[in-house]
């Protein structure tokens, strides 16, 4: 017989959401456009006909959306902040807007009043879009990390006296590999996508990468000198990445190629950030000139950027076989190729409902160890969920029935209770992906990773039967203190 092993006292969990994916209007408030408005409003479309106008209206609904959080027994929530609505133009020197403080306001006392502890994620991929038509956003480094500091501080000063819990970015790999490189999201940048005007696939990400990677710094740097004194919170990173295997486990070539993957997705942001160093060198060997340079100040300011956490959000895992020579269009990925399938055939995971998505709880376990024991900071898991095969197909009666994403649910939670109890690594917290059926970028609304499915002809939210399963595999599992 087989018992379930334990989560240790204290473990947080709950469920996470981000702005532009949830909030919808976009014209209340005195909000100022960002950049997912300009994108999904582009002709022709480049997010399949979707964009966030209305979304789940959660701007309106929140109280009914925290009421499921209430029943579904979640102890905390991580939501994100539409940098435009706090401050609309985006600048150091542009206004603030008190319409928008005042709705962040009414979600974190509601949040607080229903005893559930708010976690902030400050910049979610919705960059305000003057600050891109005004010097190039991200592309600027000097100007862009500036005005993120300033956002920030307005964030800390304003919420701070209750929210303890902040995350600067989302997924920095993301904003400038998908926003940059290939194009498929916002600002929508690429030299090798037909459908973009603009662009250098082979420049434009590593700027931004820096750009984001001194950003986060400065607001770090700034939380631990003026407000983790008196407000005593934490701050850290969400950094996306999956796990890697060779392709052929017996060939060193792929062994490295799959270490050098996991380098090109996570190193590059997790050096600088965790380790204060450069780089990894495997991307200075590949990239050469093309990696901008830290200076002596930017590594000092590093070092006084010490982070809590490590934010993890894990989907899935790859197969990684060597190349001899980087493919042009993808040589951010490191000189690999990626495959769901290894050289005997077998699958990385049973199938989702996203092709890029296969279930591979064991390799979750082996993705929190390594990337404890390399930048040994406490992980907070900040996403991680599918949707189900078909599920894009489905209508509510069918969709409740979530059979896929409970096993899922399920196994990933027993790798990560496995993970710290057999392999020593420290995993403090647990947040499912997402609370909603909601607006998934550039694949529209069709892809539901939702724990509650969304009518959006009339907005009407139905739990489905995943929604209830965290709270009682987190009651069973949790080790209480007695
Ligand atoms: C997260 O990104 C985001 O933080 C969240 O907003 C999003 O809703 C969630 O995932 C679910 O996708 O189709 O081959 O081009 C996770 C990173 C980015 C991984 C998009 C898959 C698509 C690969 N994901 N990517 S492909």
């Amino acid at each position: 017989m087989t018992v379930p092993v334990s989560l240790p006292a204290g473990f947080e969990w709950g469920f996470a959401t981000a702005a532009y994916q949830i909030e919808g209007a976009v014209d209340e408030g005195g909000r100022g456009k960002s950049i997912w408005d300009k994108f999904c409003h582009l002709q022709p479309t480049r997010t399949k006909g979707a964009n966030g106008d209305v979304a789940c209206d959660h701007y309106h609904r929140y109280e009914e959306d925290f009421d499921l959080l209430s029943t579904y027994g979640a102890q905390a929530y991580r939501f994100s902040i539409a940098w435009s609505r706090i401050i609309p133009l985006g600048g150091r020197n542009d206004p603030v807007n008190e319409s928008g403080i005042a709705f962040y306001n009414r979600l974190i006392d509601s949040l607080l009043a229903r005893g559930i502890t708010p976690w902030i994620t400050l910049y979610h991929w919705d960059l305000p879009q003057e600050l891109h038509d005004r010097y190039g956003g991200w592309l600027n480094v000097t100007e862009s990390q500036l005005d993120f500091e300033r956002y920030a501080m307005v964030c800390y000063e304003r919420f701070g006296d209750r929210v303890k819990n902040w995350i600067t970015f989302n997924e920095p790999w993301i904003v400038s590999i998908f926003g940059y490189a290939t194009g498929g999201n916002a600002p929508g940048r690429s030299s090798t996508n037909e459908q973009c005007t603009e662009g250098n696939t082979a420049t434009e990400p590593w700027i931004v990468g820096k750009a984001l990677i001194m950003s986060h710094a400065r607001a770090v740097a700034l939380y631990n000198k003026l407000f983790r004194p008196s407000h005593h919170g934490r701050i850290g990173i969400s950094l996306n990445g999956d796990y890697y295997e060779p392709w052929d486990s017996h060939d060193e070539r792929d062994k490295a190629a799959a270490e050098r993957r996991m380098e090109f997705h996570i190193g590059w942001f997790a050096n600088p950030i965790f380790l204060a160093q450069d780089y990894p060198p495997c991307m200075r060997e590949q990239l050469g000139e093309r990696l901008p340079k830290f200076s002596p100040s930017d590594f000092a300011l590093l070092r006084e950027a010490e982070v809590d956490f490590y934010g993890m959000n894990y989907y899935t895992s790859q197969f990684s076989r060597h190349r001899e020579q980087p493919a042009l269009e993808t040589d951010f990925i490191g000189n690999v190729d990626e495959l769901q399938e290894n050289c005997e055939g077998i699958s990385v995971g049973e199938k989702s409902g996203v092709h890029w998505l296969r279930s591979s709880p064991d390799l979750f376990r082996k993705h929190l160890t390594r990337v404890y024991n390399l930048y040994g900071k406490p992980i907070y898991i900040t996403e991680n969920g599918c949707p189900c095969p078909g599920e894009d197909r489905m209508r509510c009666k069918e969709a409740v029935n979530d059979t896929y994403r409970v096993n899922y649910f399920k196994d990933h939670l027993d790798a990560v209770a496995k993970a710290i109890c057999f392999d020593g690594t420290v995993v403090k917290g647990y947040f499912a992906w997402s609370l909603l059926d909601n607006l998934e970028w550039s694949d529209g609304y069709e892809v539901r990773f939702g724990v509650t499915y969304v009518d959006y002809d009339t907005l009407k939210r139905t739990p489905k039967k995943s929604a209830m399963l965290l709270k009682q595999i987190l009651n069973e599992r949790i080790q209480v203190d007695v």
